[in-house]
């Protein structure tokens, strides 16, 4: 039987190896990039894309999914900023439910809206609990889910958060500053939350060099998600991956 992606991904947790997403806004395409960060995306073995972004202004979701699936046969992973960015060409969608917040709509409202599309989709969905963290800056997904994020400095906070919502019955944690984060997710939180959660943990938002994906991987990130940094060089993509893939082939033990 083909192995789903969430198998592989809590199998890939069980054994210690760190998996790299890629972020790709379809907003945000740049026909002239978009080449070089599928190339380089292919080249260096990244192990999903995440698609998505906090708006959908381009209709283009389609169209990157049509290419992605084209070039490649790295799985792709819907991470929907709102209920229009569903599309039945990807492999899978991040069911999000944003338990950082007191937002009924974003913790619930929106999901009972999508169920019944989703319910008869071909898509594999995850359910993950999102948690914006503060990233010092005023991000997108803080003003368009109109949330208070959670104080970077508030590990136990943190930590009770993704252990409430792994007893919820979701299946991933996702930490994250927000796209284009000033600060990214603290090393300090990342240690708190993996020690007292046993489902994959997902960081993202303001990571922009491959020693920082490391130290996140070290401090007990599964998954890491870049996407601001690639878009300004897709040339990291070769050196985050290897970063992030290093700690699989050398050590899994926490440093
Ligand atoms: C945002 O975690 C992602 O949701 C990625 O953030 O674009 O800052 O890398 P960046």
């Amino acid at each position: 039987m083909e192995q789903t992606i969430y198998t592989q991904l809590s199998e890939a947790k069980k054994f210690g190896q760190k998996k790299f997403a890629v972020l790709i806004d379809p907003d945000k395409v740049r026909l002239a990039k978009w080449q070089g960060v599928l190339e380089n995306a292919i080249e260096a073995g990244v192990d999903y894309f995440f698609i998505g972004g906090s708006l959908v202004v381009n209709d283009m979701l389609d169209y990157v999914l049509k290419s992605l699936k084209e070039k490649c046969h790295i799985p792709m992973i819907l991470f929907p900023g709102n209920s229009f960015q569903l599309s039945y060409k990807a492999d899978a969608i991040l069911f999000l439910s944003l338990i950082s917040g007191r937002n009924a709509d974003l913790l619930i409202g929106k999901h009972v809206i999508t169920a019944p599309f989703l319910k008869v989709s071909p898509l594999e969905i995850i359910s993950t609990g999102y948690m914006l963290i503060d990233g010092g800056v005023l991000t997108s997904v803080q003003y368009m889910s109109n949330t208070n994020p959670i104080p970077n400095t508030k590990d136990d906070i943190a930590l009770c958060t993704a252990i409430a919502g792994e007893m919820l019955g979701l299946k991933m944690i996702y930490m994250d500053a927000g796209s284009g984060a000033k600060i990214p997710v603290p090393t300090s939180m990342i240690e708190v939350v993996s020690g007292g959660i046993s489902i994959p943990l997902i960081v993202g938002g303001g990571i922009k060099t491959p020693e920082k994906a490391l130290e996140n991987v070290r401090a007990g990130a599964d998954l890491i998600v870049v996407g601001n940094a690639i878009e300004k060089d897709p040339g990291l993509i070769s050196e985050m991956a290897a970063a992030i893939h290093s700690y699989s082939a050398t050590s899994h033990q926490k440093v």
